[in-house]
């Protein structure tokens, strides 16, 4: 893809030494439409006889159909790269192919001894690339959708020690375009016994995700499919003990302190993503009052 292809090809060199490699690439080029030729050139780097013993296709089944390595002594553009299809050929005069890859064909590999000669007495002063790109679709320019992390973070919970229960809520309304959550992730430190995060829309409920901050503090997918839509809230619960505890744990950054973090991982449209969001507000009693039981319920490590 051309967001990965450096605008110059360099030959690499290795110091003291005949042997070098050259990456040949199309400059960032985007083909508009499908099945198009397209063509780059690139000197032979030396004027002494050098000979290509191997090459290694960097192509993609999913975007290029084939790809040609021409010898040339004179391309048939100067331009960093142009249409190369019936009208305008790799080459001013005499193209000598020299490598050709095709999707679903085997690279092919020289015999051992063998190399084709280029520069010195030969006329072959240019490499010319061609690539016959298939479906351009394979090429959206933009990332059709962005990923995103919702945190939602407790600031203000108190566990007081020996007490049994303490939950650390977190409720937020939801105010921006629809993102569609794909994955969470719990955080807290030794005190947590489970942390769960839903959707609330119309006093209904849906799970996104609850999990045991005991175990390994992986994304794990979301446990429903939901879109979250302006308006919509999303709430978060952590359960703690107090027990074996003798003073007060609060939040902070030590393993004595706690933490209540709920994570969300999402998609949103690109054409308004936002990639970070926070959630920092207590949960308020009068939503809470509705919170599924299972998320009062410690799961087992
Ligand atoms: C006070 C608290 O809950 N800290 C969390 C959440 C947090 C993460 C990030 C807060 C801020 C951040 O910039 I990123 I401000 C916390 O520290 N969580 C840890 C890591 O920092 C990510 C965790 O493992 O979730
Ligand atoms: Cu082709
Ligand atoms: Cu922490």
């Amino acid at each position: 893809l051309p967001n990965e292809c450096p605008r110059t090809t360099q030959p690499v060199l290795l110091p003291n030494s005949n042997n070098f490699s050259m990456d040949i690439r199309m400059p960032g080029v985007i083909p508009t439409a499908s099945e198009s030729y397209l063509c780059v050139a690139i000197k032979v780097p030396t004027e002494r006889a050098s000979y290509i013993v191997d090459f290694m296709p960097h192509a993609s089944m999913d975007t290029a159909h084939h790809m040609l390595l021409y010898g040339c002594n004179s391309p048939a553009s100067t331009d960093s790269y142009w249409e190369c299809g019936i009208e305008r050929g790799p080459c001013r005069y005499d193209p000598k192919i020299i490598y050709a890859w095709a999707r679903n064909a085997p690279p092919t590999k020289l015999p051992k001894d063998v190399g084709f000669k280029v520069g010195g007495d030969t006329t072959i002063t240019h490499f010319v690339l061609q690539i016959h790109y298939g479906d351009v679709n394979a090429f959206r320019g933009e990332q059709p959708y962005i990923a995103g992390i919702y945190l939602m973070m407790s600031k203000n919970t108190r566990i007081l020690p020996g007490k049994r229960v303490t939950n650390a809520d977190i409720e937020c309304t939801y105010r921006f375009f629809p993102m569609y959550p794909f994955a969470f992730r719990t955080h807290t430190h030794q005190l947590g016994k489970v942390v769960s995060g839903y959707r609330v829309r119309d006093g209904q409920w849906t799970l996104i995700g609850r999990q045991s901050p005991q175990l390994p503090q992986a994304f794990y997918p979301a446990q429903n499919p939901v879109k979250v839509a302006y308006g919509d809230k999303l709430a978060a619960r952590c359960v703690f003990t107090g027990e074996g505890k003798t003073s007060v744990t609060t939040i902070g950054g030590t393993s004595e302190d706690e933490m209540c973090n709920f994570y969300i991982m999402y998609y949103m449209d690109s054409k308004h993503a936002i990639p970070y969001m926070n959630c920092v507000e207590d949960g308020k009693s009068d939503l809470f009052k509705y919170i599924p039981n299972e998320a009062n319920v410690p799961i087992p490590v």
